[in-house]
Order: structure tokens, then sequence, then C-alpha cells
């Protein structure tokens, strides 16, 4: 068990679960129904222990297509109208009085995901007698964005080297190509961004569009559009133009022209993602234009192939060193209206910078007649790497479910803006920066794979809940023994918490250490954008912490529906799980535990570190039900982990008692080490930098 296959692992069922199938039925022949038969069969040999083959129609066959694929489904011609576009029904009938199970859809890559989801119901052991289940899903565009360098780095990447063996394609396609679009497909992911956002122009080169259409080739029976990160100055450094001003003919024309090449290798190519005028990308600014004008050049040049345009919100500009919580709402709302009907704005969950926890970006709801796609972070750049167990669907969960009150109303989630639900969009999306490399395990420890899994749940339905989500992974994953299966969720359901105390408590923030962001550097100042700084976002002294975003301060709160900044406003009685984040607070404040909020903040960093005890504790406790390579494995990361949460409440602790100057609440120990050593720590080829 090296966790290769990830959720798909298809070992026999116990004795006491029945599995009805007897064959199943496929008459099609197009690439996604043929890997819907090969997967369906692979599924249903592995969990039921003998061959259940692609054949003839028998008692409880399983019966596989759409009507206008399969004779069979369209004489039962089911009720289709829920399924839509990607969606499929399951559901137990009669064929000429034989039972039978179907699963149908209009289209074709329907039945591919109808099929990974009736493999879920046995792999997560749910009865499979009478079902009738129509699922279709809430967002079109479900998209892994990789920060992938074509030298084979990946920025922000904890799983090793990047999987795209660049130099091979497009002649060597590896067969961990189709295992990845299996991964994806089954939790319904569409559509793969290969390239970083600090993208390299060469990727639009001849060379390399032919080794993207390679890797097209071998997703597309699995319904994964592929798009790639555009950079925006390519015009000059492939095109040999002396601009590239969105405004300018020639440059417009080198656009079509690239679109068109691309389009004629790659015909259902997905389209571009743009980072422009960020950490110093190139982008329209440049020439005095803006986002809208870029986004627009794009989108015209993709437009007659169907393509669309990602174009991110996640900017500050060196100009305006305000707030960097502010800037993008600040440069985009004034846009709305603007941009192409084939645009997306994708803005990350947060404000910052995917911290352990942030408030809901403010321009969420704020931009009605603008598609805003999501923008998770799946590779835990800020909770500790791939050693840190973190699960995440808990962290999209909350992004996802906090109201943005938009238009005033109630209800109007996260989610719902997301899905196009406020506003009337259609064009809807997600994105998740993969957490995906060459590691055997694919994404560098067993639990991070979840995060993928929930990453694609949750992108297909917002509103799903991330605990139901923890509990089918951990069953698939490892066990379905109750035993196992409840401990590990609530595990799964409080890590993610157990790392914004040990590292983050209170609605601090970006206080990791300069260039890899994995340990602790509250100190730092030396850098040169004050916003760089972890001393700019914690702002302590001798008198308190915190950074005042209310009307006393930078005012980010005004970025935010008058309701939802309600939430916020009143240190006694908001959610003090994101106090300093809005709030720059005396050390001697009473908190609503009634201790002082330097003892909080002591007790919370303290309670962060014992948890991750309590996890290890836990781990160990469930080794019968795990296999030994992958119990050793978990168990080695959470000893790390235990190791590393001292550190960081260790070295936090010390830091912020130099400034407080103020004695450790009684029972609570003294930091280990100095606090000048926590500072020396120096970490050179920290992955992913
Ligand atoms: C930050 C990362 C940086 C990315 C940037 C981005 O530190 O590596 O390039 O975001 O999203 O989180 O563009």
């Amino acid at each position: 068990e090296d966790g290769y296959d990830l959720w798909q692992r298809y070992r026999p069922v116990e004795a006491g679960y029945a599995i009805p199938a007897t064959s199943i039925v496929s008459e099609g022949t197009t690439p996604p129904l043929i890997a819907a038969a090969q997967e369906l069969e692979r599924g249903l040999s592995g969990l039921s222990g003998k061959v259940i083959e692609v054949g003839t129609l028998r008692d409880n066959a399983v019966i596989i297509g759409t009507p206008s694929s399969s004779a069979a489904i369209a004489l039962l011609n089911p009720d289709l109208t829920k399924a839509g576009e990607e969606g499929f029904i399951i559901r137990t009938t009669r064929l000429n009085d034989r039972p039978v199970t179907i699963i149908a859809a209009n289209r074709d890559i329907g039945v591919l995901y109808g099929v990974f989801e009736y493999l879920k119901l046995i792999q997560t052991r749910q009865p499979l007698t009478s079902l009738n289940i129509t699922d279709a899903p809430k967002v079109k565009l479900r998209v892994l964005n990789h920060w992938d360098n074509l030298d084979g780095s990946v920025e922000r990447g904890y799983a090793g080297t990047t999987i795209w063996d660049w130099w091979k394609l497009p002649d060597v396609r590896h067969p961990r190509y189709t295992d990845y679009a299996r991964a994806n497909a089954s939790v319904g992911i569409n559509g793969t961004v290969l390239n970083n956002v600090n993208s390299n122009a060469v990727s639009l080169s001849p060379a390399y569009i032919a080794k993207t259409a390679a890797l097209a080739d071998t997703f597309r029976p699995y319904g994964i559009k592929v798009y790639l990160s555009a950079r925006f100055s390519a015009p000059i450094e492939e095109g040999g133009l002396k601009t590239a001003d969105p405004l300018d003919p020639q440059v417009r024309a080198w656009w079509k022209a690239k679109a068109d090449e691309i389009y004629a290798a790659i015909p259902d190519f997905g389209g571009f993602l743009v980072k422009a005028n960020s950490e110093g990308q190139p982008g329209p600014q440049d020439y005095k234009r803006s986002h809208a004008d870029g986004a627009n050049m794009l989108a015209e040049a993709l437009k007659p192939h169907g393509g669309i345009v990602m174009w991110r919100a996640f900017v500050y500009s060196h100009e305006k060193p305000d707030d960097r919580h502010k800037q993008a709402y600040d440069e985009f709302k004034a846009l709305d209206g603007q941009f192409a009907d084939n645009v997306l704005v994708q803005v990350k969950n947060g404000a910052i910078d995917f911290q352990p926890r942030e408030p809901f970006h403010p321009m969420f709801g704020a931009m009605p007649k603008t598609p805003l796609m999501m923008e998770f972070q799946i590779t835990k750049e800020y909770l500790g790497f791939s050693t840190h167990l973190a699960y995440l669907g808990q962290y999209y969960e909350e992004a996802l479910k906090a109201d943005t009150f938009a238009g005033g109303k109630a209800g109007n989630t996260v989610a719902k803006v997301v899905e196009g639900a406020v506003d009337n969009h259609t064009l809807t999306g997600i994105a998740g920066v993969a957490n995906i490399g060459m590691d055997r395990n694919w994404s560098g420890s067993d639990f991070d794979q979840a995060n993928w899994y929930a990453f694609g749940r949750l992108a297909w339905n917002p509103q799903a809940s991330s605990r139901a989500i923890a509990d089918d992974w951990a069953r698939m994953t490892f066990s379905n023994d109750p035993a196992f299966v409840a401990p590990v969720v609530d595990m799964m359901m409080t890590s993610r918490e157990t790392v914004a105390d040990y590292m983050t408590p209170l609605g601090l923030h970006h206080l990791m250490d300069t260039g890899h962001h994995y340990g602790p550097g509250p100190w730092v100042d030396n850098l040169e954008r004050a916003d760089w700084n972890p001393v700019y976002y914690h702002k302590a002294d001798i008198n308190g912490i915190g950074f005042d975003r209310m009307k006393t301060g930078s005012n980010a709160i005004a970025q935010y529906t008058p309701k939802a900044a309600k939430l916020w406003a009143e240190p006694k009685t908001m959610d003090e799980r994101y106090l300093l984040w809005f709030h720059h607070v005396p050390w001697d404040y009473k908190v609503k535990s009634g201790r002082t909020l330097w003892d909080e903040v002591v007790v919370t960093y303290s309670k962060g570190a014992s948890d991750v005890t309590t996890m290890r504790n836990r781990w160990a406790s469930l080794k019968p039900y795990v296999d030994a390579d992958r119990f050793e494995a978990v168990a080695t990361n959470l000893m790390i982990q235990e190791r590393e949460a001292r550190w960081w409440r260790d070295a936090s602790v010390a830091y912020f008692q130099s400034i407080s100057k103020r004695p450790l609440p009684a029972g609570y120990s003294a930091p280990e080490k100095t606090l000048e050593y926590y500072r020396s720590l120096k970490f050179p080829y920290a992955p992913g930098n």
C-alpha cells in the first residue's frame, strides 16, 4: 500500500456486504463510454473479488449509457431532465422482467460520472437494492491549477516534482496521466491548467502546444479539458513584437493567431488563466490599460473557438502601500460590467493569501455583473506543507458557507455567488491550486489526498458537507470499520483548527517565515515591501496586537456589505477567531473566556500544540485498522507535526512575550529555547519556494 491508488482502491468487500451486479452492459463506442465501462469492470471486479465483464444482459446487470448509445436505456426512457449536460441518474429497475441497475445520462461524460458514483456507493458500503439517484454539478468549470514550471519544479509544491514529463512529451504518454484523469473524473474535476500562473511564454510555443495536445488527448475521454496559464508579455517574448499593449492591433492579431494555432492542435482547448500585474508579472497596466482591457483581448481571441479566460484578482500593486486586504477589490470592483462574456474573474477565498483562516474575500457578492470564480489552495503553502495534517474540506466549507449578504439579503452565501445563483450567471467555476507531484502517493502524504478529493467534491456541489466528504474519503481510502471511520473523521474535522491555533490564533495571519512560508517568522521586518513582513500584519507593541481594519484603521471592513461587516464590527460579540484580523486589541482586553487577550494568545498556541499530541495518540490507537505502510507514513508525519507545532508555539510565545512583556499564564510552560535561537533558524532548499 503506497497510496498510489488514492481513493480508488477497489479492494474486495467483506463477506457481510453483497454486490448484486452480475454483468455490465455497455454498447457505447465513444472514448468516455469505453472509459466508463472499463472503470466499472475494474471497480466491480476488484470490489467483488470476481471477474465481472462487459457482456450480456443477465439478472442484476448494470446497464450504462445514454439514450442514443444504448438501446436498453432508450427503451427504459428514464427521466434525464435533471441530469443536464454532465449529470446522471442511477436507478434499480426492470428490463424485460429482469432486475437491472441503470446508470444513464444525457451525455457520455455523465455516464462516466455515474459509474464513479455507483462505485463509491459500494466502496462506502451503501445498500444497492433500491437506488434512485439523480445528481448533476452545480458549477460548470471545476478546475485544477498546477503551479508547475517547465523545468520540473512546482511552485508551492510539496509532493515532489511535476508529473508532466515535458521533455518526453508528446511521444511518451505515461500511464500516470490516465490515472490522474481517472482520479479527477471520479470527483467531477473537468479542467486542468497545466502550468504555473507565474508563467513562461515558452508554454505557448509550437513545440509545447504539441506536448499540451498529447496530454489533452489522454484526458479527453475523462471529460477533462486542458488550459494554459498565458504570460501577458508572450507577444514580445514568443512573437518578437515590441509591445504587449492589449489595444495594439498587432498584439491582438498575435493572440488571435495563437488561439487559432492552439485550437488547430486541441479543438476543445479550455482557455487561458492569467496572472497579470501582480508580484512582478506583466499585464495591461504596464500600458496604462485596465484588467478588463487585458482580459477582453484574450477573450476575443478565444471566443470563436468557445474558449474562456480566467483572469486572476490576486493583485497588489507597488504604487499603493495601503492595506493589501483592499487592493483587489479596489482594482476590480469598478470594472464590474466591463468584462467580455467569456471571462471569469478568479478570486482567492480570502483577501490576503490562503492563510490558515481568512474571512471571505469582499469581492464575493460585490461584482454582480461578473462571474467570480473561487480559487482555493489545495497545496498547503501556509498550513505546514505535506507533513502537517490539515483537512481542508472543512476550510473550504467554511469559506463557501460564509454569508455575503449581497444585495442586503441573508442567505446569499459565497457558495451561491460562485454557483451563479445570486446574479444569474451560467458561466461559473471553482479552481484549486493542485497538491499533486511525482511522489508515489501523488500528494506528498496520505491525508493530503483528502484535500484533492474534497476540493473536487465541493467544486461539484459547493453546498456539500465536508464531514460527509471526509467520511466517504476515509472509507474509500482506508477502511469502512466504524471504529476507524468515526475517530478519523473527527480528527480530520478539527485538524485545520488545530493548525490555525498553533500558527495564527485569534485572527492573526501571515506570520510565516520569509520565502518558504513553513515555520514561524512573526519577527520578520526587513523585507522590501511593508506588506511582505509579518510585523505589518500583527502590529504588536507593548500595548496590544492586531490589524485595525475598522474605520479607525485601514477601513477594509467597508468593502463588505453592511450586514457582513456587522459580524466583525464589535470585538465583544464577534467570533473571536477573526478578532485580530479586524481589530487592534490591548493585551489586557478581556476575551469571552474571561482571560486577558495575552493569556488567550498563549493558551490558544498551547492548545494547538497539545491537540497535535491528541491527534498523534488517536492515530496510534487506529493501528489495527490500517496497513503497516500507510500507518507508519501517517504516524511519522504526526511525529513531525507534533514537534513543529511545539516549535510554532514556543517561537511565537517567545516573540510575542518579548513585546507584551507579560508573564505566561499559570501552568503554561516557558518556551524551550530562546527567541534568538528561533530567529536564527534557516531553511535553505525548502521545497516549493
Ligand atoms: C502566493 C504564493 C506565490 C504565488 C502567488 C499567486 O506565495 O508563490 O505565485 O500566491 O497566487 O500564495 O500568484
